[in-house]
């Protein structure tokens, strides 16, 4: 039975040594130390020898056991020590790698240029108004000195809701209501917002598209201060050398009015194809605030006067960025948009 023994550990020890991962060494310590393994039923067959052989063999088998036990140990730290190494040799991060580029989103073109006519008319003592799209009859045009059955009506073709609301053609609404609101004191706006008319789509032509109104009122104001605002705002946007020259013009909200064209930033005024060969570029209309507006909201026009300007962002963001069809701000082409990047400000 001592040979038996002996035969059963090396056996034993060589298993364990061979085990080449965890679940092998698992099924070899099941195998030889189990219920049913050969060590117990050597334990279990000690009631069939002689008394006096008991003690030496029970204390055999415990040795042999033991042994058998401390090389399962000692083999099982080796193996789970290298699993370990196995699964993070696998899983290892190359943190030196380049990164995966993160896509950032833009300012829209037109969110730019509105953001730096306004900052500009800010740095200029200008507060921002605001009034509302959906607006009445009164504000859109009789306030503005455009009486019901005015032939002038008919220069922004209108989406009526009903017969006295409608949806704003400009931003000039915006002049009378604050007129109204600051009831006679002076006032410094401008007013950016979204404007509606029937006109069909073209590539200079929407029928939703943004403006930004000025309006300046308070004693003593001229049409020289309209003209060095208007200097000083075209040599922001399009350069120091920019000229300007005010045309002659009719809004029947303005008297006198005036459309305001700044020298070409393309070819400085020799004629090109962006200045259609005349060396100007149209950018917006102005004009003197017409006594009759300043009187309908409660103005006094022999006290105080007004100069007031009206621009589509549009048209100012075409020719800044050489956009040459307005529907590309509102298409939402991602190939348009993603041209503009913040780098490029
Ligand atoms: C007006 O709307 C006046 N309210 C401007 C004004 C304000 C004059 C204050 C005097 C005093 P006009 O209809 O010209 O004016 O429009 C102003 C600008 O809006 C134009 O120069 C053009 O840039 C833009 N615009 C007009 N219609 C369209 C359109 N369908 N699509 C895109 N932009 C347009």
């Amino acid at each position: 039975m001592e040979q038996q023994l002996q035969l059963l550990k090396e056996e034993a020890l060589t298993k364990i040594e061979n085990a080449i991962s965890v679940k092998e060494l698992n099924d070899v310590r099941v195998s030889y130390l189990g219920k049913k393994g050969p060590i117990t039923d050597l334990l279990k067959g000690m009631g069939k020898l002689p008394a006096e052989e008991r003690p030496k063999m029970g204390a055999l088998v415990n040795v042999v056991r033991e042994s058998v036990t401390e090389s399962l140990e000692a083999r099982m730290i080796l193996l789970e020590e290298q699993a370990i190494n196995e699964q993070l040799a696998k899983e290892a991060i190359d943190v030196t790698l380049p990164g995966r580029p993160v896509q950032t989103g833009n300012h829209h073109p037109l969110t730019r240029v509105v953001d730096e006519i306004e900052d500009f008319f800010i740095s200029m003592g200008y507060e921002i108004a605001e009034g509302p799209e959906v607006e009445k009859d009164y504000y859109n045009f009789e306030a503005l000195n455009l009486p019901k059955g005015h032939p002038a009506r008919d220069m922004q073709d209108s989406f009526y809701i009903s017969e006295d609301v409608l949806l704003r053609t400009h931003t000039s609404p915006v002049q009378a209501r604050t007129m109204e609101a600051k009831g006679g004191e002076a006032i410094k706006i401008i007013c950016p917002g979204k404007v509606y008319r029937r006109d069909s789509d073209d590539a200079t032509h929407s029928h939703q598209f943004t403006q930004i109104e000025g309006l300046v009122v308070g004693e003593n104001i001229t049409m020289s201060d309209l003209k060095g605002t208007l200097d000083l705002f075209a040599k922001k946007m399009f350069g120091e050398e920019r000229e300007i020259r005010l045309r002659p013009s009719f809004f029947p909200f303005t008297e006198p009015s005036v459309e305001m064209d700044i020298s070409c930033f393309k070819c400085g005024g020799d004629g090109c194809n962006v200045c259609k060969k005349t060396g100007w570029i149209e950018i917006l209309g102005a004009g003197m605030v017409h006594p009759n507006v300043l009187r309908m909201a409660g103005y006094d026009p022999s006290a105080v006067t007004g100069f007031a300007f009206g621009m589509g962002p549009e048209r100012i963001a075409m020719l800044r960025y050489g956009v040459e069809d307005i529907r590309h701000f509102y298409t939402n082409d991602i190939r348009f948009i993603s041209q503009f990047h913040r780098s490029e400000a």
